[in-house]
């Protein structure tokens, strides 16, 4: 077992790379780019961009780790058979799941919007999940797949921080996963709850998991020289 420490809030967190996964949760157009379902519910969805590059570069290096990498999706079948009407008649946005908008139907699988920007595109050997709610584990096969795969530990990344990041993470937790979350490598439409939903995770001694920037988890998966 090879043990990795990783600089820390609340305190360090160690990983073995075999049984650790990198999770990007919905780092989807419909969320992070104009047009979409982010911007249907009245967000200015370029505060999510500036996620992309730091993850993009997490992503590399979990890929040349040999990390298990897994993506998610959030949205609905396009009968909408298994979007909850609440979900569905919430609020007032200027279109509705399903609608169609300039990226396709949003948030309906098998639309371009739906899918996972070009920067982040899943490789083969990446897994994918599509949820129809908020959290990585409902009504998805997730969990069973990390089971299958001895995932014990989640390094966890996407958008947005306070909704499915927040709710996959406390998820986790309470089926006992150790969740490390990057705080460049999540992202809000509200800068406020950026910095306090990372800030709860942590808290009391970390009650949900921990919280580091991406180059603490750079640090530590890329081997030190030593000098001779
Ligand atoms: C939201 C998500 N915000 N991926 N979804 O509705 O956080």
């Amino acid at each position: 077992m090879t043990e990795l420490t990783v600089t820390a809030q609340p305190y360090p967190f160690v990983l073995d790379p075999a049984t650790t996964a990198l999770v990007i949760i919905d780092m989807q157009r419909d969320f992070v780019e104009p047009g979409g379902f982010g911007e249907t519910l009245g967000n200015n969805v370029s505060l999510l961009q500036c996620v992309v590059p730091p993850l993009r570069e997490v992503l590399d290096a979990a890929r040349a780790l040999g990390l298990t990498v897994i993506h998610t999706r959030e949205g609905h079948v396009p009968d909408l058979s298994d979007c909850p009407p609440a979900k569905l008649q919430r609020g007032e946005p200027s279109l509705r799941i399903g609608d169609p908008g300039p990226k396709g139907r949003i948030l309906v699988r098998g639309e371009y919007g739906h899918d996972i920007i070009d920067d982040l595109a899943p490789i083969a050997g990446e897994l994918v999940i599509d949820k129809p709610g908020k959290g990585a584990f409902h009504g998805t096969t997730f969990g069973a797949e990390l089971q299958s795969r001895g995932i014990t530990r989640l390094i966890v990344t996407g958008v947005t921080t306070e909704v499915c990041v927040h709710t996959t993470v406390r998820e986790a937790n309470d089926r006992g996963y150790e969740c490390l979350v990057l705080s460049d490598c999540t992202g809000s439409y509200f800068p406020e709850f950026q910095r306090v939903g990372l800030a709860m995770i942590a808290a009391q001694g970390g009650i949900f998991g921990w919280v580091a920037p991406s180059e603490a988890l750079l640090a530590a998966l890329t081997p030190q020289e030593v000098p001779s």
